[in-house]
């Protein structure tokens, strides 16, 4: 190596170390930003006390609101205490799977010209058995697809696939349902459309019309339910959770100007505390600006997220409630907010325990109940929230 060489070798070698370094500068300082945002979180004197006596759906429809929670089948068929729990509690049912083409032990359309009711009859009898409404996740999503989908749908036969599918599945059901989520997180600005749209199957074959075509169908087959448009990311003050809202924001214009039957927005509310910053005051412009389309507004899939939170439970409960009465008093003061639904409601059933874990491997306390079905500080958080909130008319 002459001597050149090795200065340039030695020069990259520097710069390596230096943004070496760098990143674990950002990373540190990432670390001791979300460690500060922890600690401001928990309030050891803050208390969640609540009065007795009441569920969550009774303090809700006090209200004028509907409490309830998403389930499945094989938790509610082979789990009584929390069969029992879901009923006592909540208002509304939403089938965690049943309702998608294809999730967990649920296969709607096992093949293009296949439907299979048997799991979401099941959780539309339980529903009735219990005097619950029940609400319909979902009709159109990128994911919970089968494997045939990609293979067999194209520009041709697309259309005429949507309108089967939604024709049977809602007419069968048409009458019995409280809300149809009729599409399903169709927004992602990283995907670099203009119009903010993801890219998915159903966009790749059916161009952007596709979300106004399902709203318009489902409309024909059950003229009375309230249909939503559903979607994540909506709740921070970040830039990638603002562009998602201003993305939101213009669709659901776009749909209102051309007439598309859309009644209400699903937020989904999966949060994650410690991790970004909540402002309340810019959420609350973003619910007013969905309210004066006229549109109501859901509170659809809500769960703490508590990976990034202390391994100690009583730390880890007393943030996770905080959380919960602090976005569901900010929320609920927009009275054209009717629901609010959290994905599962005992500990013991949620996709956190999957799909978001924790490093240490300690169980996950996303949800109001604990998975002895003991009711945890967030049960009182949302029941606070219930009870200071304005009387809807
Ligand atoms: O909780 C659901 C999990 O059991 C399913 O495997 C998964 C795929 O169908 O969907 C989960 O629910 C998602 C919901 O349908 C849409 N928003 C995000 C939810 C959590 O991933």
């Amino acid at each position: 190596m002459n001597q050149k060489r090795r200065l340039i070798g030695r020069r990259s070698f520097l710069f390596g170390l230096g943004s070496l370094a760098t990143m674990s500068a950002v990373a540190t300082s990432k670390a001791a930003y979300q460690n500060q945002q922890i600690q401001a979180l928990d309030n050891p004197n803050r208390n969640f006390i609540i009065s007795e006596g009441l569920s969550l759906k009774e303090r809700a429809a006090k209200k004028g609101i509907i409490y309830g929670a998403a389930a499945h089948n094989i938790a509610l068929s082979s789990d009584a205490s929390y069969a029992a729990a879901i009923v006592q509690n909540c208002g509304v049912l939403v089938p965690e799977l049943e309702f998608k083409w294809t999730a967990g032990n649920a296969t709607l359309r096992p093949s293009p010209d296949r439907f299979d009711f048997s799991k979401a009859d099941w959780m539309a009898n339980f529903a009735k058995t219990h005097s619950l409404l029940l609400r319909a996740h979902t009709l159109v999503w990128h994911d919970s697809l089968p494997t045939w989908f990609d293979k067999t749908v194209n520009s041709h036969n697309a259309a005429q696939l949507l309108e089967n599918h939604i024709q049977t599945v809602v007419k069968r059901y048409a009458g019995k349902i409280h809300s149809w989520d009729v599409v399903n997180e169709a927004i992602q600005p990283e995907d670099g459309r203009n119009d903010g749209l993801r890219m998915t199957s159903w966009l790749k074959v059916l161009g952007q019309n596709y979300i106004d075509l399902a709203f318009r169908l489902t409309a024909a087959a059950d003229p009375k339910a309230l249909l939503v448009y559903n979607d994540f990311g909506l709740d921070y003050d970040t830039p990638d959770q603002e562009a998602r809202r201003t993305a939101v924001l213009k669709l659901l214009e776009r749909l209102r100007t051309k007439g598309t039957p859309i009644h209400a927005l699903g937020i989904q509310a999966h949060l994650s505390p410690g991790e970004k910053k909540f402002n309340p005051s810019k959420l609350r412009k973003f619910l007013q600006d969905v309210a004066s389309m006229g549109l109501k507004i859901m509170i659809t899939e809500m769960d703490v997220v508590d990976k990034k939170l202390p391994i100690d439970v009583k730390v880890r409960d007393r943030i996770i409630a905080g959380v919960y009465e602090d976005y569901l008093s900010t929320v609920l003061d927009e009275k054209a907010v009717i629901a609010v639904i959290t994905w599962g409601l005992s500990d013991r059933y949620s996709y956190v325990n999957e799909s978001q874990p924790r490093s240490d491997r300690a169980p996950v306390r996303p949800l109001p109940l604990d998975a002895q079905m003991q009711h945890k500080l967030a049960w009182n958080a949302i029941a606070r929230a219930f009870d200071h909130a304005p009387k809807r008319n």
